[in-house]
């Protein structure tokens, strides 16, 4: 019996010294580098307002930016909470959504800017819990349906602003980006004085008291009621300290292989990714970081019922392959109903992009940035394994004589198929490059992607 606990003693030793280890980042950003698509999520009782301020349409921004760019009120903005019930909502759904669409990871709003938690807190009563009438923690079911399908769960979380929550930082817009406000003057002027605030309601406490009070806090539980997370973002630093960053990115000992971006405090605290948003950088000007574009359907985060402007499932499969031809990861963005549903022309588009990546997701997936010069008809990708390379060329634009030219490729060809239907094609080696036979017609309207197995690395 002596012997038994001694022996169970020193496994235990041994177990917790191996999980204390701490990860090297290469090791820690794997899964991340490999995925290359992830779903963003910008859900809230922004969604209630969906971009209309007593019938006037928001003139600039987001519809989630909606509090602050109309100067709503504390008191009427948090009244509008009695109405979020968002009875349709199904974590399951959209896990599953996301899991088809070919996403690996989901990283949802926790907090935005306008303070409410989508949780169960005990940090403020402005949460979902204690201020609507559905009453419960949308956060439990989605992790406990992103750990079910394997999918990564990762919160976004806006430290720093905070538009309800006393203390909260603001970033100052001028009172006409909301609607033809006649009192925009006098507001403007008010929260010129009042560091952004538009409302009393928000200076009853510090910057740094909200910090130790709420953020600090809500972090932790963020960090330990929902099993593992794999992602903290960050967002937008207004008025972030040096203090304020270091009690934030201590909470991170609670999830020591999470991931986090840029967005802690700028510039001193880095992070572990970049962000673009709304845009895809430039051949070669992220190289060597690890960068993330993030991007909407259509023109904003929050959901807005004016805003059609959506992007084609074309549009985006290339946006996809574009970024992943430049090393980078994708997250586009979902702005759920307030009912608790995704807009339908959401839906549509990742069942689009999700039948396209079941064919082509090989040429997505665990891929590296293109060796190649910028390519006139579309994009390629690459794996290298020992001594060959698989180049997996996206044609957009597919040639009219049929003949597809890789420029500046010296290797010798081991075979060139298509993924979409298994085509073999013939391939010839000239003093330009290679010159690729392809059928009359591509396989694939949206992007056709060719697999060209080679000797030899690039
Ligand atoms: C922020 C938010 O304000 C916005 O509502 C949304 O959540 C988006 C994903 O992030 O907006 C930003 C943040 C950073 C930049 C631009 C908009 N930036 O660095 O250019």
């Amino acid at each position: 019996m002596k012997k038994l606990s001694i022996l169970l003693f020193c496994g235990l030793c041994l177990s917790l010294q191996v999980s204390a280890q701490q990860k090297t980042k290469d090791e820690r950003m794997q899964w991340w580098r490999e995925a290359r698509f992830g779903m963003f999520i910008h859900w809230g009782v922004y969604a209630q307002w969906a971009g209309v301020y007593h019938g006037h349409e928001q003139l600039k921004g987001g519809a989630e930016w909606i509090m602050n760019r109309s100067k709503i009120p504390v008191a009427e903005y948090q009244a509008m909470a009695k109405n979020f019930n968002p009875v349709k909502y199904n974590a399951d759904e959209w896990v599953r959504m996301a899991k088809q669409a070919g996403m690996k990871y989901i990283v949802i709003t926790a907090k935005h800017h306008d303070g409410f938690a989508m949780f169960k807190t005990k940090a403020s009563k402005w949460n979902i819990v204690d201020a609507t009438p559905y009453g419960k923690d949308v956060l439990k079911p989605l992790a406990a349906a992103c750990h079910k399908y394997g999918i990564r769960l990762g919160f976004y979380y806006s430290q720093a602003q905070d538009w309800n929550n006393p203390g909260g930082a603001v970033s100052r817009r001028p009172a006409s980006d909301g609607w033809a406000n006649p009192d925009s003057a006098a507001i403007d002027a008010y929260t010129k004085a009042h560091d952004g605030h538009w409302d009393p309601a928000q200076e009853t406490r510090s910057f740094a008291d909200y910090i130790k009070e709420v953020a600090v806090p809500q972090v932790k539980e963020l960090l330990t009621n929902y099993g593992k997370v794999s992602v903290l973002w960050w967002d937008t630093p207004t008025n972030m300290t040096e203090e304020a960053a270091l009690a934030l990115q201590a909470q991170l000992k609670y999830q020591p292989d999470i991931i986090t971006n840029d967005r802690l405090k700028r510039p001193d605290f880095p992070g572990d990714t970049k962000t673009p948003e709304q845009k895809i950088p430039g051949l070669n000007e992220l190289d060597g970081k690890d960068w993330e574009t993030c991007m909407t359907m259509n023109g904003t985060w929050g959901y807005r019922t004016s805003d059609n402007n959506w992007k084609t499932p074309e549009t985006l499969i290339h946006n996809l392959c574009d970024i992943a031809s430049k090393g980078g990861n994708y997250l586009l963005n979902i702005g759920p109903k307030p009912d608790g549903t995704f807009p339908q022309q959401s839906v549509e588009a990742l069942s689009e992009i999700g039948k396209w990546m079941k064919t082509n997701g090989e040429a997505i997936y665990a891929t590296h940035a293109s060796p190649l010069p910028p390519l006139s008809w579309g994009r390629c990708t690459q794996k290298t394994s020992g001594s060959g390379t698989i180049l997996y060329l996206h044609i957009f634009d597919w040639p009219a004589d049929g003949k597809l030219w890789v420029p500046g490729l010296h290797h010798s060809i081991t075979s060139a198929k298509l993924l979409a239907n298994g085509i073999l094609c013939q391939s010839k080696q000239t003093p330009e490059g290679v010159q690729i036979q392809l059928p009359a017609h591509a396989p694939d309207k949206m992007a056709s992607v060719i697999k060209l197995q080679l000797t030899g690395n690039l």
